[in-house]
Formats: structure tokens, C-alpha cells, sequence
């Protein structure tokens, strides 16, 4: 069965193989790659490098959501990011995805060239954003959040986290498919207000959401629930990423979000050639 995302011109068949999302943060303070690409022919640079390597997708951002971090305004977040999706644009052959909260800087993205909104809010912090990607007839990738940036892991309290992210993440699809949106990707935001064990269970337990009837990404690249279980610093976890990236290619994600693109590639093809055959891609968009 095929299952056809389209990104402007571009098209994918996500039930195919295993897609790749290569990450660009144009921020001083992104946790894994912030300062290294605020120069936008640096950011350039590794955005080809990334699609070299594999990558199906090129995801900016402008502003880090990482724990603790602080807001960022309107205006900063397009300075970061304008310049260089204006330099990826017509550049890369893939998809050039925002990764953003706000409505205008998805506009001003979109209008630059960007054919993919990334919302680590599902379109709760700005809901007028869910209603653009309608109107743009963009897809819309759709993430849960307990909290947000700056306190979302202060304790965060689940009584089931995977039934309630699942229902929160169907809620949030049907709400953008009534405006308008035609391809939801439901993504469960590991990292975003889970304690070590939510994250954990969130990816034992991904099948009911690749099982739900929506394309689901995942982004575990690098993250803290990695360096817990290996006790390992930020720039040493390259090991425990392809692992927790096997176990979402087993589990039949159609698409993972990383920084390491042309090792991870190597990763998804191997899983894909290896992942059991009852995983199978029974969706729609
Ligand atoms: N994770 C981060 C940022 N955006 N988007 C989606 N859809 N899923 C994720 O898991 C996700 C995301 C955090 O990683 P990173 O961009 O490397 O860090 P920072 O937020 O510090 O910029």
C-alpha cells in the first residue's frame, strides 16, 4: 500500500522506506547543534551536507525548545531563519520544513519557500498557524507537549502517557483536518514533559500510534533520555541514537527526526531491510 506525502513538487511514499528529517538550528542555544550554524552559509553548508547524506527533508528552526530554554519574538525567530531558508530555497531538491510555533514565521517561511510546518505545539500556542497550513495547503506535523519549554520538566504527571498522547495527538488531527489541513504526522514529542520513564515507555509502546491511522515521526536524535540510560554527554550518544532509531523503524515510524543524518541513513536502510513484515503501513493521510 502506498502512502503519498506531497511538499510543493515533491512527493514521498512514506509506507516505502524509512524517511529522514536532517535538523538545522539557526539558534546560540539549540542543546545538541546551537551557535554551530548562525552564520547562513554555514547553516547552507550543513543543509547540503544533510541532503548528501540522505536526509528527505531539511528542518529549520529558530528558536530552541529545549528544557528551561526562553521564548524567542517574532522578530528574532525570522532573522535566524529567513536568510537561509532564502539560500536553501530552490537549492535543495527536498523539502524545506519550519520548525516553528508561530503563525507568522511559518507564513514569512512559507513565502520563502518552505512546503512543511514542524509544530512542537500541534498548533496550541498559536492556533491561527493550524488554520495558515490549511489555507497554504502545507502538511502539518502535529507534536505533543506537556507544559511548555521552560517548565516542562518539572515533574510532568501521566496516568497512561501513551493513551493520553494518543488521544491528545487524534484531537489535535481531526481539529487541523476541520481547518483545512489534508496531511496530519502525528509525532509524540520525546522529550517534551516525559520523565525518563514516559520516554521509555513511549517508544515500547509506539505501535499504537503507528497503528492509529496517521503517519507518525519521531525525534529521539541525541536526547537526555539516551544519556540517562548510557551516562553519556550530549556529544557521545551517537550509539544510543541508532539504537532508540532501530527500535522506531521496528515499531513502523514513517519518519525520523535527526541531527546525524548520513550515519542514521545507514541505520534506516539496514532496519528497513530487516523489519518484520507484520510492520506494515496500513494509513491515510
Ligand atoms: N525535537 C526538538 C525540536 N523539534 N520537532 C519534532 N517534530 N519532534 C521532535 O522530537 C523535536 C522537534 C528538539 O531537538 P533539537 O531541535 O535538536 O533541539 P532544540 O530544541 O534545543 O533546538
Amino acid at each position: 500500500m502506498s502512502l503519498t506525502l506531497r511538499c510543493g513538487t515533491m512527493s514521498y511514499d512514506l509506507a516505502a522506506r524509512t524517511h529522514l528529517m536532517g535538523v538545522l538550528n539557526v539558534t546560540p542555544d539549540s542543546f545538541s547543534d546551537g551557535g554551530r550554524f548562525l552564520d547562513p552559509d554555514n547553516a547552507f553548508r550543513r543543509a547540503i551536507e544533510m541532503e548528501e547524506g540522505g536526509a528527505d527533508f531539511i528542518d529549520i528552526g529558530g528558536e530552541s525548545t529545549k528544557p528551561g530554554s526562553a521564548p524567542v519574538t517574532v522578530e528574532d525567530e525570522l532573522r535566524r531563519v529567513l536568510p537561509v531558508i532564502e539560500r536553501c530555497s530552490g537549492r535543495l531538491t527536498v523539502p524545506i520544513s519550519i520548525d516553528t510555533t508561530k503563525s507568522e514565521v511559518a507564513r514569512a517561511a512559507i513565502d520563502a519557500g518552505a512546503t512543511l510546518i514542524n509544530d512542537v505545539s500541534a498548533g496550541v500556542f498559536d492556533p491561527a498557524i493550524v488554520s495558515l497550513a490549511g489555507r497554504s495547503d502545507v502538511p502539518m506535523i502535529l507534536m505533543h507537549m506537556q507544559g511548555t519549554p521552560a517548565t516542562m520538566q518539572n515533574q510532568p504527571i501521566y496516568g497512561d502517557v501513551t493513551r493520553e498522547v494518543a488521544a491528545f495527538l487524534d484531537e489535535r488531527a481531526k481539529n487541523a483536518q476541520g481547518l483545512g489541513v489534508k496531511q496530519v504526522i502525528i509525532d509524540p514529542g520525546i522529550g517534551f514533559g516525559k520523565s525518563l520513564e514516559h520516554n521509555i515507555r513511549l517508544i515500547r509502546e509506539l505501535h499504537i500510534l503507528t497503528t492509529s491511522g496517521h503517519p507518525v515521526l519521531v525525534g529521539v536524535s541525541r536526547k537526555s533520555f539516551i544519556g540517562s540510560i548510557l551516562n553519556l554527554p550530549v556529544g557521545d550518544r551517537m550509539e544510543g541514537t541508532a539504537a532508540a532509531v532501530a527500535a522506531c523503524i521496528f515499531a513502523g515510524v514513517h519518519i525520523v527526526r535527526v541531527h546525524d543524518v548520513r550515519e542514521m541513513k545507514r541505520v534506516a536502510v539496514m532496519c528497513d531491510a530487516l523489519k518484520p513484515l507484520h510492520v506494515r503501513a496500513d494509513l491515510t493521510l
